[in-house]
């Protein structure tokens, strides 16, 4: 189920995942692919302006969320040698 988030700055996302065991790391908008967009979404939820599932925004698997997460999910994204658990 995808949600519409409208953030402080005006800028509009989309999501959060609903944490389904099938859920791919990283992936927050559920669209089966992981971009910026996902990384965005990570941050906000890092600093709790959005939920986001452990099992997709946490891209380390230690049962936490943080802006590092994020920058791991964008790192993924662009196509650095990064793995998402
Ligand atoms: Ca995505």
């Amino acid at each position: 189920m995808h949600k519409t988030k409208y953030l402080p700055s005006g800028v509009e996302t989309v999501g959060p995942a609903t944490g389904c065991p099938l859920a791919m790391p990283g992936d927050a908008t559920e669209d089966g692919a992981v971009t910026a967009t996902d990384a965005l979404y990570a941050l906000n939820a890092a600093v709790g302006l959005a939920p986001c599932a452990l099992d997709v925004c946490d891209a380390s698997a230690d049962g936490t969320l943080s802006a590092v997460y994020a920058l791991r999910i964008l790192q993924f994204a662009i196509g650095a040698d990064v793995e998402l658990l």
